[in-house]
C-alpha cells in the first residue's frame, strides 16, 4: 500500500495543551507522524511518497468558504492585534445569536472554533492544507485504480465540521477526500470511522447527504469527546435519513465488544454498495491510550485491518488521532498490513 505523507504536519506544533483545567504536555504533536512514517518505512508496507498539490475547491465543496477563508488569514489578522501568540478563543456566541461577521481576531475566532484544543499558530494554516493534499493524493491513487492508499494527515479532520473546527482539526481531510470521489464521479460513498472519539464533523458535513454513508463507532457521547453529539439515534435527515450509523460503547470497551461493532458498521456499508470507503483511522482505541478508555490490543489492529479488507472494496485510509506515541507505528502498520495481506484481489474502482 502506498503512504503519502507531507512535511508540512510539523507546522503544527504545540508544547502544552489545556486539559482538566491545567497546561500539560501536548498529546497531539509532531512526533506522532513521525513515529508513523518511521514504521511504515520499516515496515516494507510500500512507498512514501509527497502529495500532489490541489486547490481550494475541494475544501470548500464541504466546508463554508467564510470559515475556510478565516483560517487562511486567521493568524496574520491575530498577531496584527496581539502579537505572535498562539490564537485561542475566549468566546463564544451563544445559542439563538445570529451569525454576523464581527471585526475582531479573537470574536472570529469564537464563531468557529468550539474548543480549545486547536490553537492557530503561523503554520497552521499550511500544515492543514498539507493533510487535505495528502487526503486528496490518497483519493486520487484510488481513482486511478489503486486498491487502496494510506493517507498519512496531520492534524486530524474528522471533528471539523462544515461550518467549525476544533479537536485538534482544522479541515475534514475525510471528508474532502470523501466528497472527492463524488466530484469525480462517483455514486456513492462511505466513510468509516473507527476512531475513539465520534467523527462529528463527518457527520455533520454529510448528515442531509443521500450518496454518503457515514458510520462511526466511538465512545459514548455522555462519557467523552465531543460530547453533544454521536447518540445512537442521530441516523441522518432529509435526503441523508438512515445513512447515518452510530456506534456508541461505553468506557473499558474491549476488543469482542468493539469487533462486533465493527461487523455492524461493515455489514451496514457492504449493503450501502459503495464505490469506495475512506476510513478514518484512529488508534486512540488502544488500551495504552492517554486520552481514551478502551482497551483494544496491538494485535487487534491487524484483524481490524483483515476485516475492512473482507469487504473488497477500494479503501482510503485517513489518519486520525492515537496518542500513545510509543506504540502508534505498531498499531497502525498492524492494521494496513492486516489489510493488504487478506484483501483480495482486483478491487479497482468501477465508476
Ligand atoms: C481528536 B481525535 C479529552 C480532551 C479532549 C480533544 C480530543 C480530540 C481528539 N477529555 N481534547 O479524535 O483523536
Ligand atoms: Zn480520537
Amino acid at each position: 500500500m502506498i503512504t503519502i505523507y507531507a512535511e508540512d504536519h510539523a507546522a503544527q506544533s504545540v508544547e502544552t495543551e489545556f486539559y482538566r483545567g491545567q497546561w500539560v504536555e501536548a498529546f497531539e504533536t509532531p512526533l506522532r507522524a513521525e513515529r508513523i512514517r518511521a514504521a511504515i518505512e520499516q515496515s516494507g508496507l510500500g512507498p512514501i511518497v509527497p502529495p500532489r498539490a490541489f486547490g481550494a475547491d475541494a475544501i470548500t465543496a464541504v466546508h463554508d468558504p467564510d470559515m475556510v477563508r478565516f483560517l487562511e488569514i486567521a493568524w496574520d489578522a491575530w498577531t496584527r492585534e496581539f502579537g505572535p501568540t498562539p490564537a485561542y478563543p475566549n468566546v463564544w456566541p451563544p445559542r439563538r445569536t445570529r451569525q454576523i461577521a464581527t471585526a475582531r481576531p479573537g470574536a472570529e475566532l469564537g464563531r468557529y472554533v468550539v474548543d480549545m484544543s486547536s490553537p492557530i499558530l503561523a503554520g497552521t494554516w499550511t500544515a492543514a492544507r498539507a493533510a487535505v493534499d495528502c487526503a486528496l493524493t490518497g483519493a486520487q491513487h484510488i481513482m486511478d485504480g489503486e486498491a487502496s492508499a494510506f493517507a498519512l494527515c496531520r492534524p486530524p479532520g474528522h471533528h471539523a465540521g462544515r461550518d467549525y473546527f476544533g479537536g485538534y482539526c482544522f479541515l475534514n481531510n475525510a471528508a474532502i477526500a470523501a466528497q472527492s470521489f463524488l466530484t469525480q464521479g462517483a455514486q456513492r460513498v462511505a466513510v468509516l470511522d473507527i476512531d475513539y472519539h465520534h467523527g462529528n464533523g463527518t457527520q455533520d458535513i454529510f448528515y442531509e447527504r443521500a450518496e454518503v454513508l457515514t458510520a462511526s463507532i466511538h465512545a459514548d457521547p455522555r462519557q467523552d469527546y465531543p460530547y453533544y453529539i454521536g447518540f445512537a439515534d442521530e441516523t441522518g435527515e432529509a435526503a441523508g435519513a438512515g445513512t447515518n450509523l452510530n456506534l456508541p460503547l461505553p468506557w473499558g470497551t474491549g476488543t469482542e465488544r468493539w469487533l462486533e461493532a465493527l461487523d455492524t458498521a461493515l455489514a451496514r456499508i457492504g449493503q450501502f454498495l459503495p464505490h469506495a470507503v475512506v476510513v478514518s483511522l484512529g488508534v486512540d482505541t488502544f488500551k495504552g491510550d492517554p486520552i481514551s478508555r478502551f482497551e483494544l490490543a496491538s494485535a487487534d489492529y491487524i484483524e481490524i485491518g483483515r476485516r475492512i479488507a473482507a469487504l473488497g472494496l477500494p479503501t482510503l485510509f485517513v489518519m486520525e488521532g492515537g496518542y500513545a506515541t510509543d506504540a502508534l507505528g505498531v498499531n497502525v502498520v498492524n492494521l494496513l498490513s492486516g489489510f493488504d495481506q487478506s484483501r483480495p484481489p482486483s478491487a479497482a474502482v468501477r465508476i
